[in-house]
């Protein structure tokens, strides 16, 4: 198969239909962004918030070997830096990596970004990492370059991440603390030397730190990763976050730790416990005064491929991929306009957002009554709207409503039960974990819903609702919060809230 070049037709098209500043800007959360920063983020699924609902990612597995250990991780399952727990289907060589992102680019036309995440440490492989970061620049310019490292031996390869232009760089910093790092890092390998305890993580430490500081005098944007571990590194968090923001980090992504027994880690086998929902929220919130907080991660696998929250890698097998018969000029057409397209809605959101904000600040301050926050979830397959059935969400993502308006909390992985037709009969099993992860919430908006979970939600305190299909998630969120508020469903629960302080 000869491989073609991905041309800049699909970024420029998108450029044209919406300036990367429009578009970038229709996430509150990144209004207030330098337009060159803005530029760097509009199309990343993991920098954007708003993003996400639209661009897709990817993943190569090019690098299978690591410099240090994590008590959260075991290889034989993905890095848990970047990953969920599940094995890498196949490692690939950069030539076979390189084939792979071009086939997904003429498969996927909203893939905009190539990360290498795993499932070792891709600076831990130079060589491989680098060389297919190297030909990707050359053949798929079009494409944002992104990597992902425990930071070890990140202070060796600023100038290479600068010179092949990726300019999109995460380090997972768990600690500022050795004390703390001894406790998460049994051991690091460096300079030829297995080093353990605190000794190797204050080194750890130390390069992590450097590292970030080198990446942003060089304008490469940082996202710091922590892997939120109760009773270890919760409480230290949040300095963790000053300490990231001081030194010119741009984001920060706070992860549940994954633990299961089955998984083979130090902290499954030990019985080391993950954080609850409501503990990792709290700790995002504490942190999102002194930082901009992601809270739209779905901790990848390192092969991941798709929107984040599908993955879609087993269709792209190598051997798949060599018995694909690819049109490349038509795919990278389609690329553009699939990119304009997207830009377009986009800048129309943009658009009837800040009308929206206009009509409120010319009709005054009709104030509002302040009503008690309402946690509501969404089942959606992307693109910003309600459009997945109940029974087919393996996930749903959660807002909270309140008079303050909305906004997005995160996302709570369930099973998909129903495998189609007009009921969700089926599934006992699942639908009792969907109800658990919908613990919390008063309202599921969905695109359908079949009668059998209809009394279950019910019974639990959750209101199904498939009225609003199809429609963009925060304006369905506003509707059903306002009915809510005109039938007194909110002031009723903020007095006995009231009464109860
Ligand atoms: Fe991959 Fe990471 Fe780049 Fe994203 S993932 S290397 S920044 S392209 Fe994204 Fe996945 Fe969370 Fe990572 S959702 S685990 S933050
Ligand atoms: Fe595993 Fe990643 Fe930690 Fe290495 S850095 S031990 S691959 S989680």
């Amino acid at each position: 198969m000869e491989l073609p070049v991905i041309n800049n037709t699909a970024s420029e098209a998108t450029k044209s239909g919406c300036s990367a500043s429009s578009c970038g800007s229709t996430n509150d959360q990144m209004g207030h962004l330098p337009e060159h920063i803005r530029e760097k983020v509009f199309n990343h699924p993991c920098y954007s918030e708003e993003a996400h609902h639209y661009f897709a990612r990817m993943h190569v597995a090019v690098a299978p070997a690591c410099n240090i250990q994590c008590h959260y991780c075991n290889r034989k399952y993905d890095c848990a830096n970047e990953s969920r727990p599940g094995v890498v289907s196949e490692l690939h060589h950069p030539e076979q990596a390189v084939k792979k992102v071009l086939a997904v680019a003429a498969t996927i036309p909203q893939m905009t970004v190539l990360g290498i995440a795993g499932p070792g440490d891709p600076l831990a492989n130079p060589e491989r990492t680098f060389a297919t970061f190297r030909s990707l620049a050359e053949q798929a310019p079009d494409i944002k370059l992104c990597v992902s490292t425990n930071g070890l031996s990140l202070p060796d390869h600023i100038d290479e991440l600068a010179k092949h232009n990726i300019d999109h760089v995460t380090i997972t910093i768990n600690c500022v603390d050795p004390d703390v790092g001894a406790k998460i890092y049994p051991w690091i390998f460096w300079k030829n030397k297995r080093i353990k305890g605190r000794e190797g993580a204050a080194i750890l430490i130390e390069q992590q730190q450097k590292g970030l500081e080198m990446l942003v005098a060089r304008g490469i944007l940082v996202k710091v990763n922590s892997v939120m571990i109760p009773g270890v590194n919760d409480a230290h968090l949040a300095e963790v976050s000053r300490t990231v923001k001081a030194k010119g980090a741009f984001l920060h992504n706070v992860m549940p730790l994954i633990s299961e027994a089955e998984h083979g880690t130090f902290y499954g086998m030990t019985g080391q416990r993950g954080p609850t929902h409501d503990e990792l929220q709290k700790l995002q919130d504490e942190c999102s005064g002194d930082m901009n907080m992601m809270r739209h991660c779905r901790q990848c696998r390192a092969d991941a491929v798709g929107l984040l929250g599908e993955d879609r890698g087993s269709e792209f097998t190598m051997d798949k991929i060599e018995a694909m018969d690819i049109n490349y000029p038509e795919a990278m057409k389609m690329r553009a306009e699939v990119h304009a397209a997207i830009a377009e809605e986009l800048e129309s959101k943009r658009v009837a957002k800040e009308a929206k904000v206009q009509l409120v600040s010319i009709e005054g301050i009709k104030a509002k009554p302040e009503t008690r926050p309402v946690l509501m979830a969404i089942a959606t397959k992307g693109g910003g709207v309600i459009n997945e059935h109940f029974g087919h969400a393996s996930e749903f993502l959660i807002y909270e409503a309140s008079s303050a308006g909305v906004r997005f909390i995160g996302h709570r992985k369930t099973v998909a039960y129903c495998e189609g037709g007009d009921t969700c009969g089926d599934g006992e099993s699942a639908l009792d974990k969907s109800l658990k992860v919908l613990a919390g919430c008063e309202v599921v908006l969905c695109s359908k819903i079949g009668f059998e979970p209809w009394g279950p939600l019910e019974a639990a305190g959750i209101q199904p609702n498939g009225e609003h299909a199809m429609e963009a998630i925060e304006d369905a969120i506003l509707a059903v919060y306002e009915e809510m508020r005109v039938a007194g469903r909110l002031e009723a629960k903020l007095d006995e809230q009231q009464k109860a302080a």
